[in-house]
Parts: C-alpha cells; sequence; structure tokens
C-alpha cells in the first residue's frame, strides 16, 4: 500500500523551549520537558500517499489546499526522502521518486497554545517514516518542521535535548518514562481564547532572544537545574515538586515574553484568575473544612472560559490501518474540502 493514515499526540511542555541558537535547523537554547496528551480528546491526523502518477508534492490542512514551499515542510520532506534512499537494506523501491500527496487535520483549534504545529508535523513526519520504511530516530526530521514537534513522537514524559552539535544531530527528543508510569495523573486543558495568537511563536521568541536578558539568565541558571529537578520528580512521582516546577518554570517564560522588547502578552486576566485559583485551592484542600467554601474567591461572569479538556498522559503517534481512516481517495484526492 503506498497510504498510510496516523494520529499523533499533542504535548504540553513543564519546561518550556524558548528561543532557537539555529532557526533553519530549528535548534533550541536549552533542553525542555513535556507530557505528552492522550490522543483520545485531541489529535492531529494525517494520511500520506504516494503514487507514480502524481505530478507535484500536494498538502491539504483542515480541508484546504496550502502550499508545499514552506521551507519547514520542504526539510522535513527532504530529511525524510534521504533517509529512505540510504536505508540499510540497500533496496530504495523507487517510491522515495515519486510525489507525495499529504492530507492533515486537527480535532482541536489552530494556533491557541494547544501546539498544533507540534501534533501536525509529528504526525506527517511519522506517516512518512512509515510509508518510506524510515527506521531509528525520526525525532530530529520532526524538529525541522517546528521544534516541539519532536517532543510528540514519544508517549509519557519526553525530554528534547538541545544538543552541541551543529548540524543539529544530537538534538533530538527521548522518553523519560512511558505514559503507564503515573496512572493517576490528570490533566486539564483550560481554553481562554481559541483565536489565533496575535504574535507566533517562532517570531515571538526570536524577538525575545534578540531583547531579553532575563531570556539569557534562564537558560544558563535556571533550565539546566529545573530539567534536571523535574526529571527526578517525574521518575519518583513527587508531585509536590513536579506541579512546582512546573508553575515556575511557566511563570518565567511567560515573564520573558514580558521582558521581551516590545512585550508578548499570552495570558489575560481570565488566565491569571485561574492561576490564583489554583494556589487558593491548593490552600483549602490543606484544610479540614468545606472546601468550596474557603477558596477566597468571588465568581467571575459566565462565558470567560470557552471551554474544558480533561485528559492525562498518553501514547506517542499510532497507524491507523483500517481504510475508513483514511482521509484521502484512492485518487489521492481529499474525501472532504471546506
Ligand atoms: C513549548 N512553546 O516548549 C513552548 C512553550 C510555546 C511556549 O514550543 O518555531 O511552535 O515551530 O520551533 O515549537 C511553541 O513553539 O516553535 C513552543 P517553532 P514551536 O512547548
Amino acid at each position: 500500500m503506498n497510504i498510510v493514515t496516523c494520529i499523533a499526540p499533542v504535548n504540553i511542555a513543564v519546561i518550556k523551549y524558548w528561543g532557537k541558537r539555529d532557526e533553519n535547523l530549528i535548534l533550541p537554547l536549552n533542553d525542555s520537558v513535556s507530557a505528552t496528551l492522550s490522543i483520545k480528546q485531541m489529535n492531529a491526523k494525517t494520511s500520506v500517499m504516494a503514487s507514480p502518477n502524481f505530478t507535484e508534492d500536494k498538502i491539504w490542512l483542515n480541508g484546504r489546499e496550502e502550499t508545499f514551499h514552506s521551507q519547514r515542510l520542504q526539510n522535513c520532506l527532504q530529511e525524510i526522502r534521504r533517509r529512505a534512499k540510504q536505508r540499510a537494506d540497500g533496496k530504495d523501491d523507487g517510491v522515495s521518486d515519486w510525489c507525495v500527496h499529504v492530507c492533515s487535520e486537527n480535532n482541536f483549534p489552530t494556533a491557541a497554545g494547544l501546539a498544533s504545529s507540534a501534533a501536525g508535523y509529528a504526525c506527517l513526519v511519522f506517516a512518512l517514516a512509515q510509508l518510506y520504511n524510515v527506521s531509528g530516530d525520526i525525532s530530529g526530521i520532526a524538529r525541522q518542521g517546528s521544534g516541539s514537534a519532536c517532543r510528540s513522537l514519544y508517549g509519557g514524559f519526553v525530554r528534547w535535548h538541545r544538543g552541541s552539535a551543529s548540524d543539529g544531530s544530537d538534538s533530538i527528543a527521548t522518553q523519560i518514562v512511558p505514559h503507564s508510569h503515573w496512572p493517576e495523573l490528570r490533566i486539564l486543558v483550560l481554553v481562554v481564547s481559541d483565536k489565533r495568537k496575535k504574535v507566533s511563536s517562532s517570531s515571538g521568541m526570536q524577538n525575545s532572544v534578540k531583547t531579553s536578558e532575563l531570556l539569557k539568565h534562564r537558560v544558563s541558571h535556571c533550565v539546566p537545574q529545573r530539567t534536571e529537578a523535574v526529571i527526578k520528580a517525574i521518575i519518583n512521582k513527587d508531585f509536590e515538586t513536579f506541579a512546582d516546577i512546573t508553575m515556575k518554570d511557566s511563570n518565567q517564560f511567560h515573564a520573558v515574553c514580558l521582558d521581551t522588547f516590545p512585550p508578548n502578552v499570552y495570558m489575560n486576566d481570565t488566565s491569571h484568575a485561574i492561576v490564583n485559583l489554583i494556589h487558593e485551592y491548593n490552600i483549602a484542600s490543606g484544610k479540614n473544612k468545606d472546601l468550596i467554601a474557603s477558596i477566597r474567591m468571588e465568581p467571575h461572569e459566565p462565558g470567560l472560559l470557552k471551554y474544558l479538556i480533561h485528559t492525562e498522559v498518553g501514547v506517542g503517534p499510532q497507524v491507523l490501518d483500517e481504510p475508513h481512516h483514511h482521509l484521502l481517495t484512492d485518487a489521492g484526492l481529499p474525501k472532504v474540502l471546506v
């Protein structure tokens, strides 16, 4: 079969990636650590098809045709094709010379801070690797689509190593523990806006690298210690330490955005109210009183929270074998267009 369909998960960073040392290869300034979220609630789904009848590479995202000429897409496809050609068995059946059609969709809002590009590129690279029979680490290829995508290639908790090689060969993701390690952990995603971010992550972090003194301090003095400490907390299932580092690293990331000139503000009043609620909840839950009554907070007006997703840590990308899952017809065209 020259068609493959896969689904891939979203990930949420507990130690944040913010800032590149190489824009083209997408090499980060610091290591980051994430939890892979269950594909049951949120996922990207991608079909890739190769055929000698296709005359050009084509891509449809969420039902609309998009250009294949983006540098990031090209880098991923070229790298997968290069790896397919140098496969150990030496037998290249010619498939890697055929053009591909790609059709991809997310079941959650794009660019609302939910790492749609991470799930999307992880899914694309994983599906292409199946199509072209490429084995070995492919996180370094997904990284070239979108940095955080390399972390979505593994389930459980994942570390993206910044690496030090100038060609990026050691800037890859590895699994810290599988999803089964900490099964009682639950994750709530509270969406306060489903609009596209005003400043994309790529240009936001570029500006932070140029202007933020705090980012320099973070990279050299905070992230290395925090990374080791959070990994230890994950391995030991030490929730208090884990939560403490996660909250502090998130705050510092947003502080770096505010220290960027001009500043980037990604949180709104509702986000800050939720942060306060969590701290109030933690204080109240330590007391032997009625929990709701002892939370010192006034109710907010309805409608500020767009929606809430209750999920857990999950597995990495999966192949969907049944033909009805394919997003492309036998002729290689999307089954659904908008
Ligand atoms: C993260 N973010 O670690 C951080 C925290 C956003 C805040 O990774 O330019 O879409 O494609 O490498 O991966 C978002 O950045 O940026 C991101 P590119 P990406 O999850």
